[in-house]
């Protein structure tokens, strides 16, 4: 099975999507998904200039070689960009390994651990009464996990805070809102860490007085805080019972968790903007977190996250994949496979992707009561059509950026 033919394809039916597709000389093709949101043209370059010329008349069962191949070869290692292209081709040739068997990818990875994935979406509002009635959107569209976001009093725009206009401004985009509101140019928005810091404690408090005690409550702190700002955070909401704070602190700085974990037990989550096994080395082997972010697509494929999640495992941490819309339908469906073979799988995450990237990619998973499962179809079990993708071309789109009261530049 050699890899004849590789095409980058690009579309942007609700957002930009960077999807690869090989096909084989006994005429199988096999997709993978290389989005990187805001940076969407540099993995194009990567595959198109310096993989896709390594591909073509290789085997396309040797997966575990290729990846090999790709990372070594190059030299320079790790990044985004190349761990995104890596992710790819890793995630195509599984697609194409399935399909030559005759099998879903999630068999080939050693089969079922449980029948379907808890998933969680994202409820958001700039008042408590904006978020109440986005949690119950959400439970009307079956989740049985929920992400907190909320606005806070004095700043304008903020990370996760999807105005409700635009959540039903969209009629027909079953729920596709983009948290970010991508442009041309990186918006700026506006950041105030005591004034958030002030305000969550009292959302999460009236949530679980509406909601009550049970409903699995995520919230991600979005990279903005310094250990102890987190600590802090961590210690005030431990009273809500969170299934997971998400990314407390930027964690190029792997230690600086330690000094969060011994302030809080409030689990963590962290990982979304790593790339490889080396990104959480320290953050497992010290236990500083219960949940590895990571998606499929930013972390060299199938092949590599599920070394991380088998290094994870040994310290009893789980996955907790990035489910956000600018992860596409083959991304998804990558991380539903791996999701269901692993033993420690903790919960997917899954933003609903709207109706125009639905009928880009033709998709096989099941969604039944708050549970995705990626189906039985051999390979990934994701189809993508070309006419139909030709009708959305690539759209310039920058993620915002965050500068303080002071003018200094934050994290978003
Ligand atoms: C977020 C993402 O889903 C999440 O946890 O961190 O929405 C993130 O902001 C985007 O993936 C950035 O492109
Ligand atoms: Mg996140």
């Amino acid at each position: 099975m050699r890899i004849d033919k590789a095409e980058v394809i690009v579309t942007s039916p609700d957002r930009n999507f960077v999807t690869l597709k090989l096909t084989t000389d006994d005429g199988l093709t096999g997709l993978g998904d290389a989005t990187l949101n805001g940076r969407e043209l540099a993995v194009v370059a990567y595959l198109k200039e310096h993989l896709v010329p390594l591909l073509l008349g290789r085997d396309a069962h040797r997966i575990e070689d290729t990846w090999q191949f790709l990372y070594r070869s190059a030299y320079w290692r790790r990044g985004p960009v190349t761990m995104a292209a890596i992710a790819a081709v890793d995630t195509a040739l599984w697609d194409l390994k399935g399909k030559a068997a005759g099998m879903p990818v999630y068999q080939l990875l050693g089969g079922a651990s449980r029948e379907g994935l808890l998933a969680y979406g994202h409820a958001s509002g700039r008042t408590i009464k904006e978020l109440f009635d986005s949690i119950r959107a959400h439970r009307e569209l079956g989740y049985r996990a929920i992400r907190i976001q909320a606005g806070v009093p004095g700043l304008n725009a903020i990370y996760g805070i999807a105005s409700n206009d635009t959540f039903e401004a969209n009629e027909g985009v079953r729920y596709d809102h983009e948290p970010a509101q991508r442009g041309a140019l990186p918006a700026e928005e506006d950041w105030d860490t005591r004034a958030y810091l002030r305000h969550l404690p009292g959302v999460f408090e009236a949530v679980r007085s509406e909601f009550g005690p049970e409903l699995p409550l995520l919230h991600d702190a979005h990279h903005r805080l310094t250990p102890v700002q987190a600590a802090r955070l961590g210690k005030d909401l431990e009273p809500y019972d969170l299934f997971w704070l998400e990314d407390v602190t930027p964690a190029e700085n792997q230690e600086a968790l330690r000094l969060v974990r011994r302030h809080t037990t409030t689990p963590l989550a962290i990982g979304e903007v790593f790339n490889t096994v080396w990104d959480y080395q320290q953050i497992v082997r010290e236990q500083l977190v219960d949940y590895v972010r990571s998606a499929v697509t930013h972390t060299g494929g199938i092949t590599h996250l599920k070394k991380i999640l088998d290094y994870a495992s040994q310290y009893q941490i789980k996955s907790g994949m990035h489910g956000p819309t600018d992860i596409s339908p083959v991304g998804m469906a990558a991380a539903m496979h791996l999701g269901l073979a692993v033993h420690n799988f903790g919960i997917q995450e899954y933003m609903m992707h709207g109706e125009r990237t639905d009928r880009v990619f033709e998709q096989s998973f099941t969604w039944t009561d708050g549970h995705l499962h990626p189906g039985d179809e051999p390979g990934l079990g994701v189809g993508l059509d070309l006419d139909e993708a030709g009708k959305y071309p690539y759209i310039t789109a920058y993620l915002p950026f965050n500068r303080l009261a002071d003018g200094t530049v934050h994290d978003w």
